[in-house]
């Protein structure tokens, strides 16, 4: 369905934000003249930060890009021509051939994160492409990548406590997280908590904005959150106030953590965190004694080089104290796991004619761009803004200056990036579009269908990657598939049960639709980990080299320039 007319329309926040919140967009003349929050949304019930709700400014600005672009100057120095879109495909599939057949088509390769967060957008038809052309894959670290992989190691997948249950907690503890700023609807469900005299403690290297709302506010020092929660262990056992029957059924190596974590004594704690041993008792007893206890994990403290293990090692906090069998007990780190669709339909990795193409890390970018051996020589970037965003900036302008490198940028904006690109290709927003959205924090689907039309030239991420497709000469029919049906596909996942009941019917009647949660009252038993249960020891990081219980190790100081 498009939305031609004007009126008052139900869309969604396409921002990478665990919110996701419903909007509704007031249309008039065309235009966009005001976006609110939707009170409808059972979730985040009509609240919006202030940036979306200047939404419309961005949609409608000047400077957007209407036309594609061919550059005419140097690199970076914004000189550029426009083109038609005839050209500017014929022009990419023409270049992308001729580095697949000089080069192999691992020397091109896709740049993108998540600048809208829609299935669809950005895997959907874009990874489709890159796997049929047998591109070089990109290892998308940028953001929660550690984070989640030590997680994982603990809980298997991607999902941990219902946002709504967390009014129910009597203790909050959000570690690393900026949530006032970044999960503005978690905190309205904490102020429901404290309001029946629940207390929120902060554990962050600064007083942030969650810091000055929280009843306490722990400071520490970069990176020695591993040896906090090693800590909080230590007293835990110590003080018997670990759930033992829980260890015993939920968790493997509960007897191993307990004679590792003796090393990790207050005194010592102290001297890590920069925590007094006092408050490292005293948080210890809080965390014991809550009856309801739950931990948000922020992404702040994955972001050093012992993120992975620091997420790692928080998540077996409430194995030992056996809180997620309270309504509202546990943690969240990420709850994308939940509303997971299916990937394979939608990528099509069976159309991959290299199944063994190498990864290249985002974070890397820089050293990437400087290989000389299997150089990367061709890229497209969208729904990202490297120049900007990703580590070790100068290196990588530097990698994207190069003359020999060719570039495309698809974007709302001239970004950073896109001044270093051959060929710039005008996106639309997502209020031009057809998508569908999970959240990864609440548990609600959600369809986004357009508002407006497209200004100018602009195409969708999809319609790109259709044209691009089949200007290549791949398989006609995986790139002429319409956004519906693919959304149809996306949502056809038998192996994830949550998205039971979730259709493209129910979502076009109803916008959001609730994920099927009765898989989630055997939680426990069906953890997805190797053994089953929640792995305070992983046999699985043994294997990988890494130390299997959570273990503390120091950042290093600096930086070194090669290190992962
Ligand atoms: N307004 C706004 N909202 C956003 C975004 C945005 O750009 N603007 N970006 C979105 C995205 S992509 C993301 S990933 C999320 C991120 O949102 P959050 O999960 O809140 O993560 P950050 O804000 O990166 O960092 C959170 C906190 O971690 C702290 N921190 C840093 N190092 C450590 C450490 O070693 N230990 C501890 N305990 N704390 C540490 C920082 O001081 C910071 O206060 O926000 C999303 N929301
Ligand atoms: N120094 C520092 N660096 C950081 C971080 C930090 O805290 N500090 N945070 C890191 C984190 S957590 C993240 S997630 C990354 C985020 O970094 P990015 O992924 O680069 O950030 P975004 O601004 O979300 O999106 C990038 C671009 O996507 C474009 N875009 C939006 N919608 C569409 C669309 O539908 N199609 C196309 N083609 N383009 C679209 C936007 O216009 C924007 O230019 O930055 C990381 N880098
Ligand atoms: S809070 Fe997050 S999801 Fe909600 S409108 Fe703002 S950016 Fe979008
Ligand atoms: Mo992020």
């Amino acid at each position: 369905m498009s939305y031609s007319g004007d009126g008052v329309f139900q869309a969604v926040c396409p921002l990478d934000c665990p919110d996701t919140c419903g909007l509704l967009v007031h249309k008039q003349n065309g235009k966009i003249i005001k976006v609110e929050g939707n009170p409808g949304h059972p979730v985040t019930k009509g609240a919006i930060c202030n940036k979306v709700r200047h939404m419309a400014e961005r949609v409608h600005h000047p400077e957007r890009l209407l036309q594609p672009l061919r550059r005419t100057g140097p690199k970076g120095s914004g000189s550029f021509t426009p083109i038609s879109w005839e050209e500017a495909i014929g022009e990419i599939s023409g270049r992308f051939k001729e580095l697949s057949a000089a080069h192999g088509p691992e020397s091109i390769l896709p740049y993108s994160f998540y600048g809208n967060m829609g299935v669809l957008s950005v895997d959907g038809m874009d990874r489709r492409f890159f796997n049929a052309l047998g591109a070089s894959r990109l290892e998308q670290s940028i953001c929660s990548a550690a984070g989640s992989a030590g997680w994982k190691y603990t809980m298997g997948f991607n999902g941990g406590t219902s946002p709504e249950d967390t009014v129910n907690a009597d203790l909050i503890i959000v570690w690393g997280g900026n949530i006032v700023s970044t999960n503005m609807h978690q905190v309205v469900y904490a102020e429901q908590a404290r309001k029946r005299g629940a207390k929120v403690v902060v554990i962050d290297v600064h007083r942030n904005r969650t810091a000055q709302w929280a009843d306490w506010f722990l400071p520490l020092y970069p990176g020695t959150d591993t040896a906090l929660a090693l800590g909080l262990m230590h007293i835990l056992f110590r003080d018997g106030m670990t759930d033992n029957a829980f260890l015993k059924r939920y968790t493997t190596g509960h007897e191993e953590l307990r004679g590792h974590v003796l090393a990790y004594p207050p005194e010592r704690v102290a001297e890590i965190t920069g925590i007094a041993a006092a408050d490292i008792e005293k948080l210890a007893k809080l965390y014991g004694e809550a009856k309801v206890s739950h931990i948000h994990i922020g992404n702040g403290l994955q972001h050093h080089d012992n993120g992975g293990m620091n997420v790692r090692t928080i998540a077996c906090l409430p194995a030992l104290t056996g809180a997620w069998l309270k309504t509202g007990g546990g943690a969240i780190k990420s709850n994308g796991g939940y509303s997971s669709t299916n990937d394979r339909a939608l990528t099509r990795p069976d159309l991959r004619p290299n199944r063994r193409a190498r990864t290249i890390n985002m974070n890397r970018i820089g050293e990437a761009l400087e290989l000389k051996e299997e150089p990367v020589m061709g890229m497209f970037v969208y729904c990202c803004n490297p120049v900007v965003v990703a580590p070790d900036a100068e290196r990588v302008r530097k990698g994207f200056a190069r003359e020999d490198l060719f570039t495309v940028v698809h974007d709302l904006f001239m970004t950073d990036t896109a001044l270093y690109a051959d060929i710039v290709l005008p996106a639309t927003s997502t209020l031009e579009n057809v998508d569908l959205y999970g959240s990864y924090w609440h548990h609600y689907m959600q369809l986004q269908e357009p508002v407006l039309d497209a200004p100018g030239e602009c195409k969708s991420n999809m319609e790109v990657f259709s044209l691009l497709g089949r200007a290549m000469g791949f398989d006609a029919e995986a790139f002429s598939e319409s956004e519906y049906d693919m959304i149809r596909k996306a949502l056809d996942y038998p192996r994830n049960p949550y998205l039971n009941g979730v259709t493209l019917e129910r979502l076009t009647a109803e916008r959001f639709v609730k994920l099927d949660m009765s898989p989630q009252a055997d939680y426990l038993d069906n953890l997805p980990t190797p053994s089953g249960k929640i792995e305070l020891y992983s046999k699985a990081m043994e294997l990988a080299g890494l130390p299997p219980l959570p273990t503390y190790t120091p950042l290093k100081e600096g930086y070194d320039g090669e290190r992962q």
